[in-house]
């Protein structure tokens, strides 16, 4: 099965599971995430599901999802959401994630607080022993002295030996492809911490990150997730907390 294969298996897994008519739920962003969205369009259009309101969090989650016909509205309108789908660039063995490798971890983190389930669907080449190494943690701080954040960020304690590398080009990917720093929905840039030994304490480094003045929030997603669907070569094996 290609790993295209694999994010479709959980995130239509991810809708049949946790989806019900008559819900709010929140809509992920990223490749994964994606294909519960298609699969939300299609059991909406098939009559299989009703009365859905959806939260997207991202632009692009948003216009896939009006698209599809989805009947969207906003955290000021519905903030009690019974489920948010999403996917996730790194889970460790509690479930904790690296999330943002597509720009919207701000938009993602604050709809998937107000979701009473939180589903994460991976495939399996998300899992990891210790967050970092595996993935750069994206951290979205404002434009305005973006450098002086950055060092602040790099001499945090929680943080130590990471660097900072502002995201240049689009913020969909975190691979470099501009050489204009690029700018999320919410106007700000993102920096992707790179590490080369496991984060010993994720949530102190959320809490010193969140502590640093010109950060606006980060993909250290702790104690959020309720499960995550993981599709692999032997199929679908669910991890609950
Ligand atoms: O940017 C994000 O947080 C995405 O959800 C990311 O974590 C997973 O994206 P993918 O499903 O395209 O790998």
């Amino acid at each position: 099965l290609s790993q295209d294969e694999l994010k479709k298996m959980v995130g239509y897994k991810a809708v049949d599971d946790y989806v019900q008519s008559g819900t709010v739920i929140g809509l992920g962003t990223g490749s994964t995430a994606a294909f519960a969205v298609e699969r939300v369009g299609e059991k909406l259009k098939s009559g299989e599901l009703k009365d859905i309101i959806a939260i997207p969090t991202s632009i692009r989650t948003q216009e896939q999802a009006e698209s599809l016909g989805i009947p969207l509205a906003t955290l000021d309108t519905h903030s009690d959401l019974d489920v948010a789908i999403d996917g996730a660039d790194e889970v460790d063995p509690a479930l904790n994630l690296v999330k943002g490798g597509g720009g919207a971890l701000f938009r993602e983190k604050i709809v998937e607080m107000c979701a009473k389930k939180f589903i994460v669907i991976v495939d399996e080449s998300k899992l990891c022993d210790g967050l970092g190494p595996g993935f750069p943690v994206p951290v979205e701080i404002v434009p305005f002295c973006h450098e002086h954040t950055m060092r602040k960020i790099a001499s945090l304690p929680a943080l130590k030996g990471c660097e900072p590398v502002l995201r240049l080009g689009d913020v969909a990917n975190n691979q470099p492809d501009g050489d204009e720093p690029a700018v999320t929905d919410n106007g700000n840039y993102i920096v992707d911490l790179k590490f080369t030994s496991p984060i010993s304490d994720p949530v102190a480094a959320g809490e010193q990150l969140k502590a640093t003045v010109g950060v606006v929030d980060h993909g250290l997603f702790t104690s959020m997730t309720t499960a995550c669907i993981i599709a692999g070569k032997e199929g679908i094996i669910v991890k609950d907390e």
